[in-house]
């Protein structure tokens, strides 16, 4: 292709998208003229590595017209050295060139793809950049993108690099400066990334202008939280809760010619529960939302004639609450002596469980594990789940878990209320519970304790467990329920 520019700048036109592979070069290399004979400029890198291109190479002119220099510069396919993430190669004299650019792009890719193969130990994993826009303090903010990496390997994906992004305001026009998206998309060619999460929600046209910036697949903290929900679902009713809000969230960002988003065909944002693909066509969605929403009806009204069954048996019911991996089914096993799944992962449960428990004192409870909850819980997954959730209204008392070993558990145990709130359900008797005590350190314990009048436990051990089993039988037989015989 040759394209004629002023003396000054060149305007390159819309090129083909990357080739198949997005460890690989766009397959140009782009040659340009300078009248004046000078060094590779800031443009010129940009250039070179918004467009991935193979390489750039300047053609220094004399003032008769004549061809003196040849400046080259390619990226470099590690990031080992920590260097800008370019090379640009001695001036040559174009008389005597010597370079073969066929071998010299070949090396080049032939490196890019061994440095994706020494990272990927599984054939197929998605690869991530995970990318936090925060106005938030730095240590709220690392927490953050922590759980977010957690999620994302929980979900099978493999996190290669981490970036903070602070902002001034939320939501800014322009996300990502320039310097840091070319830093985004230099180590996403040379990791063989092709997917970035965002720890905030994107609205539609951030989306679609970093995707097509970066020509790589773009979600969102929530999408992935629904694509961990819809690995997860087992029963019939979790897994229409999940599709549907995995739906609810398309459809607003879903435009007739979506391209960013038909580019999520396939691989996570648009795989729904068990191995179907999720629509992404704007009308069949909303039928589908109909069908599942009717569908969901019925399951939910033979539910509440079960449940309304058990309440005539009079068993009060405890439900045991919290955050996430905070140790719930474990205390549900330990409790009732039974094998509910349980996983150092986040979101091992989704699917109700119910247990009796007999207490010393010889009288019967039901006690039920449900999902866990996470700091900003879509709300779409929250209205999904709401038939779920439902039970929790019923519970006679609360027991709340929180994971004392963890130096978040302020937060987590604020997000769990703030949830509880918005399940109308805050005012009910709580007992809160602060678990993982065998790993936590004896300060934060006696802290916990101190500001939220809680019982320490390890769920793992029966022993520790048995002042809770009292405070529970005490509270059960005073306050709660009356005539228990
Ligand atoms: N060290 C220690 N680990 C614990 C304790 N209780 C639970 N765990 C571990 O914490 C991890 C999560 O436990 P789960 O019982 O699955 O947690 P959960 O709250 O049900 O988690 P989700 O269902 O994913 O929301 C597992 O690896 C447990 O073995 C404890 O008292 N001490
Ligand atoms: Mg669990």
């Amino acid at each position: 292709m040759v394209i004629v520019g002023g003396p000054n700048s060149i305007y390159i036109p819309e090129l083909p998208k990357s080739r198949e592979g997005r460890s690989r070069l766009r397959g140009v290399r782009f040659i340009h003229t300078n009248l004046k004979n000078e060094p590779i400029s800031q443009d010129d890198l940009m250039d070179l590595i918004f467009l991935r291109l193979d390489l750039i190479g300047i053609i220094g002119i004399d003032t008769h017209g004549g061809a003196v220099n040849l400046r080259i510069a390619h990226i470099l396919p590690s990031d080992k050295d920590k260097s800008q993430g370019f090379e640009i190669l001695p001036p040559v004299s174009f008389k005597n060139l010597e370079i073969n650019f066929l071998d010299l792009v070949q090396a080049l890719e032939n490196e890019l793809e061994r440095n994706r193969l020494a990272v990927s130990e599984k054939k197929g994993k998605d690869r991530a950049i995970l990318i936090s826009l925060t106005t938030a303090k730095k240590e709220t903010a690392v927490a953050s993108i922590n759980e977010l990496k957690e999620l994302a390997t929980t979900s099978g994906i493999t996190v290669v690099d981490k970036i903070i992004q602070k902002q001034r305001e939320i939501n800014a026009k322009y996300l990502i400066g320039k310097g840091k998206l070319s830093e985004i998309i230099l180590r996403a060619l040379q990791h063989g990334v092709d997917l970035l999460i965002f720890d905030q929600e994107l609205n539609p046209s951030q989306i679609r202008s970093i995707t097509d910036t970066t020509e790589l697949r773009v979600i969102d903290r929530t999408q992935l939280i629904l694509d961990i929900f819809a690995q997860r679902a087992h029963s019939r009713e979790g897994k229409i809760q999940v599709e549907m809000a995995q739906l609810k969230y398309l459809l607003p960002r879903i435009n007739v010619k979506d391209d960013a988003l038909s580019r999520l065909t396939g691989g996570i944002g648009a795989r729904g529960p068990g191995e179907t693909k999720l629509e992404i066509n704007r009308r069949r969605i909303k039928d589908r939302i109909a069908n599942l929403e009717h569908e969901l009806k019925n399951i939910s009204k033979s539910r509440g004639q079960r449940r309304s069954l058990r309440t005539k048996k009079d068993l009060p019911v405890i439900s045991i609450v919290g955050y996430t991996n905070a140790g719930k089914s474990t205390l549900l096993n330990t409790l009732t002596h039974s094998h509910v799944f349980v996983e150092n992962q986040l979101f091992a449960t989704l699917d109700p469980t119910s247990r009796r428990l007999r207490f010393p004192k010889d009288f019967e409870v039901i006690i039920t594990d449900t999902v866990g909850f996470i700091q900003d819980l879509p709300k779409e997954l929250l209205d999904a789940f709401a038939s779920t959730l439902e039970e929790l209204c019923d519970a006679d008392l609360l027991l709340h878990v929180a994971d004392v070993s963890n130096p978040q558990v302020e937060k987590q145990i604020d997000s769990v209320n703030k949830i509880l709130t918005q399940l109308d359900i805050q005012n009910k008797p709580t007992v809160i519970v602060f678990n993982k005590t065998d790993i936590a350190p004896k300060d934060r314990i006696e802290w916990c304790l101190n500001r939220y009048k809680g019982v320490a436990i390890s769920a793992l051990s029966t022993k520790t467990i048995e002042p809770l089993i009292d405070n529970l039988q005490e509270l059960l037989l005073n306050s709660i329920i009356t005539g228990i015989s």
